[in-house]
Parts: structure tokens; sequence; C-alpha cells
């Protein structure tokens, strides 16, 4: 299975559509609000979760919400989603089920945010530039599914899309990392783009409509 993936892989590399880079020091900048602009990223290795730690960087001026980090299966388009309600109102999706965190509405741009989750308890944890805000628990027992679309930009209401132009990102994501495993969020500082199922160093994406990469303004 590895292999055929690899394979895959590679002919889409040599296609031109996929492309392994690093993107260390650089941002994906989507421009103008859309329901066509996305960077769909490929997991290394496609694993069911147990636990999982997210790190993500971002800048926007939007007021309206909109989704961060969409990680949607077959069965569930909110398999892994983090989603703003509004400003300093974080949703945590696992399955299908949302948790909310509330953090100040005045914290300066860009925002560095980290939640991490374990299957065991249940519990997630939230952190944003650095400070916690609180954990919470949800689906106890749950495993994440391992065959995923991946997307920034946009918001999935099913497998790979139905996305909705009034939940699209506008502005700059960078440092983006994922783990399959519960790290210290303490410990991640700013060493979010090494993780071991997404790494921004060696990330596999593919962009679709009107992306742009640039280096990134901010650390
Ligand atoms: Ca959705």
């Amino acid at each position: 299975m590895e292999k055929l993936i690899v394979g895959i892989l590679f002919l889409s590399v040599l296609s031109g559509s996929v492309a392994q880079t690093d993107m260390k020091g650089k941002a994906f900048i989507f421009p103008q609000e859309s329901s066509t602009a996305y960077v769909s990223l490929i997991p290394k290795v496609r694993k069911s979760l147990q636990n999982f730690t997210l790190c993500i960087k971002a800048f926007t001026d939007l007021t309206r919400p909109y989704s961060i980090f969409s990680y949607s299966t077959r069965t569930k388009d909110n398999e892994i989603l983090l989603f703003v309600e509004k400003r300093g109102e974080y949703m945590l999706y696992v399955g299908n089920s949302g948790v909310s965190f509330k953090a100040p509405t005045n914290l300066p741009d860009p925002v560095r945010i980290c939640v991490n989750w374990e299957s065991g308890s249940g519990i997630a944890e939230f952190w944003l530039n650095g400070k916690a805000f609180g954990r919470k628990g949800l689906k106890k027992g749950y495993v994440v599914g391992g065959d995923a679309k991946i997307i920034l930009g946009q918001e999935q209401d099913s497998f790979g899309g139905k996305f909705d132009v009034k939940q699209s990102f506008v502005g700059e994501i960078w440092d983006v990392s994922l783990w399959n495993y519960v790290v210290p969020i303490k410990e991640v500082h700013d060493s979010c783009n090494n993780g071991n199922i997404i790494n921004w160093q060696a990330l596999i994406h593919e962009d679709r409509g009107y992306v742009v990469t640039k280096p990134k303004l901010w650390t």
C-alpha cells in the first residue's frame, strides 16, 4: 500500500500537480475571498490518529466565520476542524463533535495556534500565542480516520469539496505541523514546522486556484 502511495505521489510529482517543498520561511497567501482557492496537504503517512497535535500560524483581518484547518474523511467532514466563529472564539471539532475556546479579541495579529487531543481522556488543550486557554473534553475513546483530505483555505462539507465562500480563509497561513502524538505545547514554541504527519519543511501539497507562496512577513 505504501509503495502504491509513493508510486502515485511520484507520478503526480512528475505531472506537476503535487509538489514537495521546503516551506521554511514561506507562507501561503489566500489573497481573495473565493470558494475555489485552497491548498491540499498530503500527509507523510496515512494512519488513524489516537492522539494528535496541530500547530499553525495565521494572519487574517476577517471578522466573519472562517476555517483554518479542515481534515475530512469519507464518513466525517469535520473529522478534525479548526474553525473561528468570530474574533476570539475558536472551535475545535473531532469526529464531527466540537468544543469552543475563548481567547481575548484584541490579540495582535498574527496568531500562533496549537491544539492537542488525546483519545484516552478525550482532553483537548488549546494554546494561542504561547498562552494556554484551557482544556475541554470531546470524543473520549474515538479514533480519527487516516484516509483524509486536508485542506487549507476552505472548509469541507464533503470529502474534498462542498466549500462555502463565506467560510473561506482570506489571509496568510504558515508553519503548519501535525503530529500523531501529544506534544507538550510548552515545548513546541516556534519549532512548529517539523510534524511527523505534516512537516512544513518537507511539505507535500497541491495548490488550487488563486494561492500564492511568498516569504513570510512574520516570524
Ligand atoms: Ca464541514
